[in-house]
């Protein structure tokens, strides 16, 4: 049953992975023929222009009186049941378990059986919010009730299969990129704003929370730019900003390091970069990791969770121990100052993303399994 299917996608708007995914992935299924109905409380970030066959749908809140905390869970699935009846929707994506699988569960109840539920799972909805007793038991229900469960790696699979004794059968879809848009591009006006020319530019693109460990980041630079010039930019912002700020003070280097903040449009930034740091204490994928890749930046990295699956220790770059500060500066001194190896580090990174993680692919993956759920009864 190869037909266009109407999809409704449900997901957080803010700057986030999940989001990401869930727009990327939104746009390239309309560029396919099939129509696209968003359905969150703001306007997904990269939905920023208007483009056929996608529509977006706002859920309303309400602040009576008597809700000391929002109703998001209740006001989502009735948000779903309206969308899904006057659409006529086939399949209900929901992007991050927490509470989308949930709100989507009970708007299929209420509508009998259809749309069919899939659920993606990306990560800290699994490996630590989730895991909270005040989740748990709703989260296991939501999830065993979708009718289709994905996870973007296999370590977020068998973390969600151990950790609440699910028995599914969850389909791994990796993150993806546009290998067409995310390319290293001429950008030589973009670096001289961050450093000379002769000195290399470290990278670092996170929400700032604790288990980006940025803190680390900044160490690693700190011992870095001890033995090769170099400044470091980090892009993003969240609740580990300030004190990062802080740090980077202390540790005297602010003439060398940039705070960019929330940025939009990262493929100028990524060109400009030479190495690309993800020191996280858990990452499910680290799709920032694939774009700079894709971008030809290499990444050194811990050991955790879905990153070994992204990238290779040795050809796309390094994978030390969290908290290895020391390791993970040898090793981004080792590449920064091998110029022969560096090329190749690069081509490797562009190459294993244009062939594992493209969007072309991996965006087939997802349709396959839509119409596979919608042919089941
Ligand atoms: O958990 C987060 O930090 C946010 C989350 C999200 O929903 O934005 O990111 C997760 O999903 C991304 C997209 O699938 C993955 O690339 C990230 O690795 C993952 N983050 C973690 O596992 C910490």
């Amino acid at each position: 049953m190869k037909r266009p299917l109407k999809i409704g996608i449900v997901c957080y708007p803010t700057y986030g992975g999940s989001g990401v995914v869930a727009t990327e992935l939104g746009k390239a299924l309309a560029g396919r023929g099939h129509q696209i109905h968003f359905i969150s409380y703001a306007l997904p970030m990269r939905l920023d222009s208007y483009e056929g066959n996608i529509f977006y749908h706002e859920v309303e809140m309400s602040s009576y009186p008597l809700f000391e905390f929002p109703l998001y869970t209740p006001a989502l699935a009735s948000k779903i049941v309206e969308v899904a009846q006057f659409e006529k929707l086939d399949i209900l994506h929901a992007h991050y378990a927490i509470p989308h699988a949930t709100s989507a569960y009970l708007a299929r109840e209420i509508l009998g059986g259809k749309p069919k539920v899939i659920t993606t799972l990306h990560g800290t909805d699994i490996t630590l919010v989730g895991l909270e007793p005040s989740f748990l038991s709703v989260m296991k229900f939501s999830i065993e009730r979708s009718d289709g469960v994905t996870a973007v790696s296999r370590f977020l699979k068998e973390k969600t299969l151990t950790n609440y004794g699910i028995d599914k059968d969850i389909r791994v879809i990796p993150n993806f990129v546009d290998t067409d848009k995310y390319r290293r591009v001429e950008c030589t006006q973009v670096r001289e704003r961050f450093a000379p020319p002769e000195e290399k530019i470290l990278i670092h693109v996170s929400n700032f929370r604790a288990v980006k460990r940025v803190a680390d980041v900044i160490r690693v630079f700190n011992e870095v730019q001890k033995k090769v010039p170099s400044h470091l930019i980090l892009a993003g912002d969240g609740p580990d900003r300030s004190a990062c700020e802080l740090l980077v003070r202390e540790l005297g280097i602010q003439d060398k390091v940039r705070f960019l903040g929330k940025q939009t449009e990262l493929v100028r930034i990524l060109s400009a970069a030479d190495l690309m740091l993800m020191p996280s204490q858990s990452e499910s994928f680290g799709l920032a990791a694939l774009e700079a890749m894709a971008c030809g930046v290499p990444v050194i990295s811990t050991s955790v969770g879905g990153l070994p699956e992204l990238q290779v220790h040795g050809q796309t770059g390094y994978i030390a121990e969290i908290g290895d500060i020391e390791r993970m500066a040898k090793y981004a001194v080792d590449l920064l100052t091998n110029d022969t190896r560096m090329a190749m580090f690069r081509q490797a990174c562009r190459a294993r993303a244009v062939d594992h993680f493209d969007v072309g692919k991996i965006v087939s993956m997802y349709e396959e399994y839509y119409w596979e759920s919608c042919s089941e009864t």
